[in-house]
């Protein structure tokens, strides 16, 4: 179940992450969205998964992606360019499943993240974000269920893996996997990963580099 990585692939990516990295555009609708010029990831993920830490992480960059404990309300996507010339494009997807949220902003991000699924021809993954606390919640089948229909790959990832004894982290991880069993566009192997500790970091960065090589 635990999923070893080439270190080759491991250390390229590495490099790729190490190299230039920056905030390309922020898209509040599709008619924003950046010209289709690299392969791109997608991270999603319920509000305050950790999504922007781990987008922190993997780039070694600290104050690149927003980070916060206020769960974020803005429904926008907002894209990095890794390299210069960008290689590849990360996507920082927005959250979704926070508490009171009104029912027009949830139609709003149903919307914009399906349609946005569905057109974008170089969104080679999405990696969908899971506390290691929580596991997979109703929220997330609703992902699920999207990148499904849409037909793009995604992986699930377990984020703050460092909150959790390591007993605890074995049996969400095995959970986990156990229900993406039955999911079509997902891959079968969980990233485990601490934007904390850096468990899981340079098999993440490897995922990505897999997914856009
Ligand atoms: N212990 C621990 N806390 C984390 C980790 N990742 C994020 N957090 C915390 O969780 C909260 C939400 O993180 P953030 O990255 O803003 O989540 P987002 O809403 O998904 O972008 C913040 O207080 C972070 O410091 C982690 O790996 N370990
Ligand atoms: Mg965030």
């Amino acid at each position: 179940m635990s999923e070893t990585f080439d270190p080759e692939l491991v250390e390229a990516a590495r490099k790729a992450f190490a190299g230039p990295v920056g905030f390309l555009k922020s898209a509040p609708s599709l008619n924003f969205l950046p010209d289709m010029t690299v392969p791109e990831v997608a991270f999603a993920g319920r509000s305050n998964v950790g999504k922007s830490s781990l987008l922190n992480a993997l780039t070694n960059r600290n104050g690149l992606a927003r980070t916060s404990n206020t769960p974020g309300r803005t429904q926008e996507l907002n894209f990095f360019d890794v390299g210069d010339p960008p290689r590849f494009r990360l996507v920082d997807m927005p959250g979704y499943g926070f508490a009171e949220a009104p029912k027009d902003l949830v139609k709003k991000w149903r919307f914009l993240v399906n349609d946005f699924l569905r057109g974008r021809a170089v969104l080679k993954r999405a990696l969908v974000l899971i506390d290691s606390r929580h596991g997979i919640k109703p929220v997330d089948r609703e992902i699920m269920d999207m990148l499904d229909g849409a037909a793009v790959s995604y992986r699930l990832v377990l984020t703050k893996a460092d909150k959790v004894k390591a007993s605890a982290l074995a049996e969400v991880t095995e959970r986990t996997a156990a229900e993406v069993r039955t999911r079509p566009a997902a891959h079968p192997d969980i990233i485990p990963t601490s934007s904390e500790g850096g468990l899981g970091i340079p098999e993440l960065r490897a995922a990505v580099l897999e997914a856009v090589g």
